[in-house]
């Protein structure tokens, strides 16, 4: 896989430069544990204009669902993406050095009407992954009650602190 697709990936999980990978992981991970299939690739907008339109064009046609795309500083990773594919496409911007992620975050989340990207928060890789598992979950039971579960979980977390909190 020298350009990161994966046969039987779902998801498309992509970030311009592979130094938002320790950012993105928390999406791979949140993937990973509603046994979600996905693909990893560094797709930049700026260095690989034609690799990022390559990919989002056959992105579809190779079974992927959902696209999670992550970039940081004058991050138009998500916004090119969602122009060259009809797939949702979940924006994360990724925080830098300089004005803490602002810049990633207005860059992605201003799109043009007609060009949505659903934006995360500043490093919100995982709320990606599980938002990606909830749009999945829409025509797959499974998954859906495997969300229902974990929804019950975090409501049983917050209970459980609760109780101790009190003891
Ligand atoms: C963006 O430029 C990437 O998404 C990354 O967040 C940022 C810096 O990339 P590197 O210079 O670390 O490769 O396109």
């Amino acid at each position: 896989m020298s350009d990161g697709t994966q046969t039987g990936a779902q998801v498309g999980l992509i970030m311009g430069s592979d130094s938002d990978w320790p950012t993105m992981e928390a999406a791979a991970e949140a993937l990973a544990e509603f046994g979600i299939r996905f693909e990893v690739g560094v797709v930049s907008a700026h260095r690989t204009p034609q690799r990022m339109l390559d990919y989002a064009r056959d992105a579809a046609g190779r079974g992927i669902k959902v696209i999670i795309a992550g970039a940081g500083g004058a991050a138009h990773l998500p916004g090119m993406v969602a122009s060259a594919t009809p797939l949702p496409v979940i924006g994360v911007p990724v925080p830098l050095k300089y004005l803490d992620g602002m810049d990633s975050l207005l860059s992605i989340v201003q799109m043009p009407a007609g060009v949505p990207v659903a934006t995360v928060s500043i490093g919100g890789a995982r709320n990606a992954g599980l938002l990606a598992a909830r749009i999945l979950g829409a025509s797959d039971p499974a998954l859906q009650q495997r969300m229902s579960a974990f929804q019950a979980g975090l409501e049983q977390m917050v209970l459980d602190k609760d109780e101790a909190l009190r003891r």
